[in-house]
């Protein structure tokens, strides 16, 4: 009897993660490489490599740098966006669950291999998972704390190449899954994502599963409501702080910057990024949003920014016109972006990822953008091959 009970209620708890297991495997990746902007980019390319190879993708905590703490910390993917929106396009994992349901069946610990394109230098000479091969995916920060974070170690390295991500491409996809069949490599975990940056233009698209939870929604909304006046507004991202000023002056060398393929094309066939294109001047800056004011007769203009939101120089400058510029009180990157995605017009920087996840949102909706400078400071390219 009491063995019968045993095995009924074994079953009720191990059936549940049984029907979770997915038999395809799983992908699993840091977001290593820069802020929100570069990881959405990342995360796009991922989702898309994860579709592609038929394998769960399993959804990391976002990476954040607070001033003053000395190493990242780590949000769960749905702290700010919507799961299920997600799942409408493919099978994916909060990474938080993963670990406390169906690692130690799927992913034992002696098993955990580290994936990377090829050998990688270890960042200061330690690496808190020494027996973990050429890849020294905990190397440094944040690559130590973000495996410490679900208690990872790994036994070896995979390196990789020159297999590469992009399963659009003919027997891509084919050729991982040959090489790493689900039953030998039921998880492939990678040191950074599996995706190119920028977003590859095939992967853009993906952003209309991406959607804000309903906790950033709700204040979105209520921050458009509640304090901005009733009416129109148009929103603006204007990216000045010290590391921007200092990026932008390698615009003169480069014909294509971060995330300028949103406006110049992938190909440049839209001209070549420029200084005005990347810092846009003040003068640009009024003379554009005069332009969509009047044609969106707007009443407000929301200002997002990493440094000066030059909130008194726009309210003069349409103190005639009664319009209120207003930003949020408190740094809030992702309030920012989703507020950005509801206004009548955007005026985004064509250069930068944080605006190119705006851009991207408000395409799949129907909304309206353009850029500060574009087109017109951009010089034609000509190619000189
Ligand atoms: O998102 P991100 O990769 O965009 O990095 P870029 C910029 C970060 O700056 C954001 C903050 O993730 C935010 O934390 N930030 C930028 C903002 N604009 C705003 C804003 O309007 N509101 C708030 N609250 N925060 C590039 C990187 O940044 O900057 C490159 O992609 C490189 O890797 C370069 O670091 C210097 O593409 O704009």
């Amino acid at each position: 009897m009491a063995l019968l009970w045993l095995l009924t209620v074994g079953a009720l708890f191990f059936v549940p993660s049984m029907a979770a297991m997915d038999s395809n495997g799983y992908i699993m990746y840091c977001p290593c490489m820069g802020r929100f902007g570069n990881q959405a980019d990342h995360f796009l390319g991922a989702l898309g490599f994860a579709k592609g190879l038929n394998r769960t993708l399993i959804l990391p905590p976002w990476i954040e740098y607070r001033r003053g703490q000395p190493s990242s910390l780590q949000v769960p993917f749905n702290s700010y966006f919507n799961v299920a929106e997600l799942e409408k396009y493919h099978r994916v994992m909060l990474m938080e669950d993963f670990f406390d349901n169906l690692s130690e069946t799927i992913w034992p610990t002696e098993e955990r291999i580290s994936f990377c394109y090829a050998a990688r230098q270890s960042l200061n000479g330690q690496d808190t998972s020494p027996r973990g091969g050429v890849c020294h995916a905990k190397s440094g920060n944040p690559f130590g704390p973000f495996w410490d974070n679900f208690k990872v170690n790994f036994v070896g390295s995979e390196t990789y190449g020159p297999l590469h991500y992009d399963v659009h491409f003919t027997n891509v996809a084919r050729d991982w899954n040959d090489k790493y069949p689900a039953s030998e490599w039921p998880v492939l975990a990678f040191t950074g994502a599996p995706a190119p940056y920028p977003v590859q233009k095939e992967n853009v698209i993906l952003h209309k599963y991406l959607k804000w939870n309903d906790n950033i929604l709700l204040q979105a909304e209520e921050f458009v409501k509640d304090q901005l006046p009733p009416g129109p507004f148009i929103g603006i991202h204007l990216r000045n702080g010290v590391d921007w000023q200092r990026a932008c002056e390698h615009v003169s060398s480069a014909s294509t910057l971060f995330a300028s393929a949103q406006c110049l094309g992938y190909r440049n066939e839209n001209g070549r990024a420029s200084i005005e294109l990347c810092m846009p001047p003040d003068e640009i800056i009024i003379s554009q949003l005069k332009r969509v004011i009047t044609k969106y007769k707007a009443k407000s203009v929301f200002v997002a920014s990493d440094h000066d939101h030059m909130i008194s120089r726009i309210n003069k400058s349409f103190r005639k016109l009664d319009i209120k510029a207003m930003k949020l009180d408190v740094d809030n990157p992702h309030l920012d972006l989703a507020i950005l995605a509801r206004a009548n017009h955007f005026v985004g920087n064509c250069v930068s990822s944080f605006s190119a996840f705006v851009k991207r949102e408000r395409d799949v909706i129907g909304f309206p953008s353009s850029f500060w400078a574009f087109p017109s400071h951009v010089k034609p390219y000509h190619n000189e091959l």
